[in-house]
């Protein structure tokens, strides 16, 4: 095989971001000072950073609610509640709880500095502000934010989409198909007599077999397709632009490769598994999506009926 080069390195470095798609992160300032908004203002708005202003504490609970921000940047000495009161009354709200918190305060004393932490906030900066100081540690912070949410929207075992998330993007994906009068397809899996899987060859041997069920969904299909959990050993599939005789052709293909895989069953035997699938597709089936799992599941039921290992569409 060929070497792997630096210029397919840079190639790969650049899929991956344009992978990543980036939504744009909102960072609110809250400060008493018009002049102090302004300069971090200048400091972090960027393509990637949106930044909110406030110059009244007294708001920040309606601008949260209305701005919902990835962060938030506190003055610490400002009239009515200090920048500590508000991070300590935000800690003990579910809503906030999470929410990355910057105190900025002209005190550099290590009181200061400790009253930050124990107020809650997750960090502090020093004023004056050095502009490119503030900006990797606002971009650090959203980062780390960014990733915990989501694997928070994944499922540990197959390391796919929860159903609630999966949904949200499936939605999302619908109307996008719909604008573009494009179809979608809506594919339901099912691992066939998994029950007797677990039976017969042990729980781990199961959970291995979604394992690798999920791996398999999370590479095939393409980037913008939706692949999730529904539940158990049930997956859904949101293939954007396919009919349902397109999407059975594409489904088709990842059931024969679901059937050449072999597993090890917990006393070392080797097993094999099958799936059944149901697919609907949007406009034929129905416009909402949830006409279309409706749709979807009904049809899985009858592959079932029907003697399994097959897509009913
Ligand atoms: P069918 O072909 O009709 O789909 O039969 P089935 O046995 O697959 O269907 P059923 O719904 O009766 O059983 C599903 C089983 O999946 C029951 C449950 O114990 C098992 N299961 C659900 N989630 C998990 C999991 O996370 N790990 C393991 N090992 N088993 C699971
Ligand atoms: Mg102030
Ligand atoms: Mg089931
Ligand atoms: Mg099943």
């Amino acid at each position: 095989p060929r070497p792997f080069t630096a210029t397919d390195f840079a190639a790969a470095a650049e899929r991956m971001v344009a992978a990543r798609r980036p939504e744009r992160s909102r960072v609110l300032v809250v400060d008493d000072d018009p002049e102090a908004i302004a300069a971090l203002v200048h400091a972090l708005a960027s393509e990637q950073i949106e930044v909110v202003g406030l110059g009244d504490a007294h708001r920040l609970m309606e601008a949260l609610a209305e701005h919902r921000p990835d962060l938030l940047l506190l003055d610490v000495q400002m009239p009515g509640p200090s920048g500590f009161d508000l991070c300590r009354i935000l800690r003990s709200m579910p809503a906030w709880q999470e929410l990355p918190v910057l105190l900025i305060t002209a005190h550099v004393g290590l009181e200061f500095r400790l009253a930050a932490f124990q107020a809650g906030a997750d960090d502090y900066i020093s004023k004056p502000v050095l502009k490119e100081e503030l900006r990797a540690r606002v971009q650090a912070r959203l980062e780390r934010a960014r990733l915990s949410r989501e694997r928070a929207e994944r499922d540990a075992l197959t390391g796919l989409m929860l159903r609630r998330p999966f949904i949200e993007g499936l939605r999302s994906r619908l109307s996008e198909a719909q604008r573009q009068q494009r179809p979608l397809s809506l594919c339901f899996l099912d691992v066939d007599r998994f029950k007797r899987v677990n039976d017969k060859y042990g729980h781990l041997a199961g959970d291995r077999v979604l394992t690798r069920l999920g791996r398999l969904l999370g590479a095939r299909f393409r980037r913008e397709d939706v692949r999730g959990r529904w539940g158990g050993e049930e997956f859904v599939v949101g293939l954007l632009g396919e009919t349902a005789a397109s999407a059975k052709a594409i489904l088709s293909r990842t059931m024969a490769e679901v059937a050449e895989m072999t597993f090890d069953g917990d006393g070392g035997e080797s097993f094999r598994v099958t799936i059944s699938a149901g697919i609907a597709e949007s406009p034929g089936d129905g416009t909402t999506m949830e006409a279309l799992l409706r749709v979807a599941d009904a049809r899985l039921n009858r592959a079932k009926t029907n003697g399994r290992n097959r897509i009913e569409m």
